[in-house]
C-alpha cells in the first residue's frame, strides 16, 4: 500500500525491538530520508536509527502527530509505540493509556491527515479458553491487561476502516527473537535473553518452565511479513486485516535451550518460573496462519535451528 497523501513514512516507538529493524528495512527499500523514526525517548544512542530523520514524539500527542504528518507529507504510519505484557501488568493504567490511547491518537490523526496505518496486534489477544492451536477466528478473552489492549486495538482498527475508510492493517505477532535491540519487557523475552547469556556466561536462568510452549518467530521473518502485508492489494484482504495470525514456529523453552546447547559447548539452562509464567500459560502453543497464507501468501523462512545459528552469529559479530 502506498500512502494516500504523501510518500513519507513515520515509525512510532522506533527505538524498540521491532522499530530498530523495521526502520532499517524501510530505509533500505524507500530511501533513508523518506523514513522518519520517532519515539518518546530522546536519547538517540541507537546508531541504526541515527543515519536518518528522528523526532521525539509522544504518541498520545495527537496534535503533534497531525502537524508532523502534514508538514512532512506522511502517507503511512507504522505504529509500534506500546508497553509489552510484563511491563504492562506491572503498570496496567499506563499500559491502557499508551496502548489504547496511543492507538486512538494515531487513528484520529489518520482521520485528519488520511494516512495508512500498520498497528501490530499480538498472540496475547488469546486467553486460556482459546484452542491451544489458535485459529484466526475464535473468542478473544485475554487475562492480561496487555492482551485486552491488543483486542481493543484490533477493534479500533476495524472501526476506523469500516466507518472512516482508514486502511489499518495488523499482524498478531508471536514472540519475536532478535539481537539488534533488546526485547522490550514482554513475557517472551526469555527467548531473546537466553542467547546473550549463553554466549557471555554459558548459563541462563529461564523465568518460565521448561515445558512452556509458545508461538515464536525470527525478526527477519517478522519484518518480511510486515512489509508483505503492507504491500498487499487492499482488495485481497478480508475481515482479519486488523490482526492476522501468521504461520510461525512453536517450541518449548527446553527445546530452545537444547538447540542452543547443540551450538554452544557446555551451555546450561535452569528454569525458575516467575509471575510471567501465568501470562505465558494463558497464551496458545501455536497459531493457525492459513488466512494470512491465503490472502497474502505468507510463510516463514527460519526454522528453530536456522534461527539459533543466526542469533549466535549475529551476537558474536556485534560484540
Ligand atoms: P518495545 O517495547 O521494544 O518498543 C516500544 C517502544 O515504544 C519503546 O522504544 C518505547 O520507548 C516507545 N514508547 C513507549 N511509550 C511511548 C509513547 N507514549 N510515545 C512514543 N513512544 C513510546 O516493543 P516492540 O517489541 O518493538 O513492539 C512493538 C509493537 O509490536 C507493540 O505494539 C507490541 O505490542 C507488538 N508486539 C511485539 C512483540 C515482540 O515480541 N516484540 C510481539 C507481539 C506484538
Ligand atoms: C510479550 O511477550 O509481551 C510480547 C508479545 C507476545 O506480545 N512479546
Amino acid at each position: 500500500m502506498s500512502g494516500p497523501e504523501g510518500d513519507k513514512i513515520l515509525v512510532t516507538g522506533a527505538m524498540g525491538q521491532i522499530g530498530t529493524e523495521l526502520v532499517e528495512a524501510l530505509r533500505q527499500n524507500h530511501g533513508t530520508s523518506t523514513v522518519i523514526a520517532s519515539d518518546i525517548r530522546t536519547d538517540l544512542k541507537e546508531e541504526r536509527l541515527a543515519d536518518g530523520p528522528y523526532v521525539s514524539l509522544d504518541v498520545l500527542d495527537t496534535d503533534s502527530i497531525v502537524q508532523l504528518c502534514n508538514d512532512e507529507g506522511v502517507g503511512t504510519v507504522y505504529h509500534l509505540a506500546a508497553l509489552l505484557s510484563a511491563t504492562g501488568e506491572k503498570n496496567p493504567e499506563l499500559c491502557r493509556r499508551v496502548n489504547v490511547g496511543g492507538t486512538i491518537s494515531v487513528l484520529e490523526a489518520a482521520r485528519q491527515c488520511s494516512f495508512d496505518v500498520f498497528s501490530p496486534s499480538s498472540i496475547a489477544v488469546f486467553g486460556p479458553d482459546a484452542p491451544k492451536h489458535a485459529p484466526q477466528i475464535t473468542a478473544l478473552h485475554p487475562t492480561t491487561v496487555y492482551g485486552e489492549t491488543k483486542v481493543k486495538g484490533e477493534l479500533l482498527a476495524k472501526e476506523y476502516w469500516n466507518k472512516h475508510g482508514i486502511d489499518v492493517r495488523g499482524i498478531r505477532y508471536p514472540g519475536l527473537i532478535s539481537y539488534k535491540a533488546p526485547a522490550g519487557g514482554g513475557t517472551t523475552d526469555y527467548a531473546v535473553e537466553i542467547f546473550e547469556a549463553a554466549l557471555q556466561d554459558g548459563y541462563y536462568e529461564c523465568f518460565v518452565r521448561s515445558d512452556t510452549r509458545l508461538p515464536m518467530l525470527y525478526m527477519d521473518d517478522a519484518i518480511r511479513a510486515t512489509l508483505m502485508l503492507m504491500d498487499a492489494e487492499s482488495d485481497s484482504l478480508g475481515p482479519s486485516r486488523a490482526g492476522y495470525n501468521i504461520d510461525c514456529l512453536s517450541f518449548t523453552a527446553q527445546e530452545l535451550a537444547d538447540a542452543i546447547s547443540n551450538e554452544v559447548d557446555g551451555f546450561r539452562c535452569d528454569f525458575s518460573p516467575d509471575v510471567r509464567q501465568k501470562y505465558a500459560d494463558s497464551w496458545p502453543d501455536s497459531i493457525d496462519g492459513s488466512v494470512a497464507k491465503q490472502e497474502w501468501t505468507w510463510s516463514p523462512r527460519f526454522d528453530l535451528d536456522n534461527l539459533v545459528r543466526e542469533m549466535l552469529n549475529g551476537l558474536s559479530i556485534e560484540s
